[in-house]
C-alpha cells in the first residue's frame, strides 16, 4: 500500500502584515512518519487564485488528507474550524484587490460543509498538550473560508474519502508587540499544535484504512 498523502497549506502575508504565522508554521514543520508523505503549499491570499490552486492540487496530488492553516489576528487560541460556508463577502480587499460582495464560491455548491477531520478530538489533544485551543463555528467569509470550502466541495463532488479541516492561529508576538492588547502565541506552540492535529488525522486515517500500519 502506498503512503498516505497529507497536504498542508499555509498563506502568504496579507492586509498590511509582513509575515503570516501560517506560512512560518508550514515552512518550519518537519513531520517524519514512515507511512506519511507530507506535501507543503503556501497559498496566495486571493479568492480566485487560491480556489484555482486548491482545485488543481485536489485533482493532481489527490491527497488523503488536507490540513489548511490561516492567521486569525485577535483570536487568543488555536481554533479548529467546524464549518465552511458557500460565501465570499469581504470588507477588505484580498491581495489581488478583489472585494467580493455576497458571492457564492460555487454556484451549485451546498450552503455549507462540515470539516471531515475529528474536530473535537483535535481540540482535546492540543489542550492536553498544554496549548490553548478551541472549536470555532465560523471560519469567517474571507480567503480562509474560501479555501476550506473549496477543499470540502471538491471532496464532496468527487465522493472521495478525504479527511479535511482548517486551523486558524493567533498572531505571533512580533506582530502584536506594537498593537494595543492583542493576544498572541509563540511559533513553537503553534507548530506543536499543528503536529498534534496531523497526528490525530493520521490516527483517524489508520482506523479508516485497516491495512495502514501504525509504526
Ligand atoms: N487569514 C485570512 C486569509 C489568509 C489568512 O492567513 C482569513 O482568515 O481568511
Amino acid at each position: 500500500m502506498g503512503k498516505l498523502k497529507i497536504l498542508l497549506t499555509g498563506f502568504l502575508p496579507f492586509g498590511g502584515n509582513t509575515i503570516n504565522p501560517s506560512q512560518l508554521i508550514v515552512e518550519s514543520l518537519e513531520y517524519s512518519h514512515p507511512c506519511v508523505e507530507l506535501h507543503k503549499v503556501i497559498l496566495p491570499v486571493s479568492f480566485l487564485q487560491s480556489k484555482k490552486q486548491v482545485e488543481e492540487l485536489m485533482e493532481v496530488l489527490r491527497p488523503d488528507a488536507v490540513i489548511s492553516i490561516g492567521q486569525s489576528g485577535g483570536r487568543g487560541e488555536i481554533n479548529i474550524e467546524r464549518i465552511a460556508v458557500n460565501l465570499n463577502d469581504a470588507v477588505k480587499p484580498d491581495n489581488d484587490g478583489d472585494i467580493p460582495f455576497e458571492r457564492k464560491i460555487y454556484e451549485d455548491g451546498a450552503n455549507a460543509y462540515f470539516a471531515t477531520v475529528p474536530v473535537k478530538k483535535i481540540v482535546q489533544n492540543i489542550k492536553d498538550a498544554g496549548i490553548p485551543a478551541a472549536l470555532s463555528n465560523s471560519a469567517g467569509l474571507y480567503v480562509c473560508n474560501n479555501v476550506m470550502y473549496t477543499v470540502l466541495h471538491n471532496v464532496a463532488a468527487r465522493h472521495i474519502p478525504v479527511v479535511a479541516g482548517f486551523i486558524h492561529v493567533p498572531y505571533l508576538p512580533q506582530q502584536t508587540a506594537l498593537m494595543d492588547k492583542k493576544p498572541s502565541m509563540n511559533l513553537q506552540d503553534m507548530i506543536a499544535a499543528v503536529r498534534i492535529a496531523i497526528d490525530t488525522v493520521v490516527c483517524e486515517l489508520s482506523s479508516l484504512k485497516p491495512n495502514f500500519p501504525i509504526v
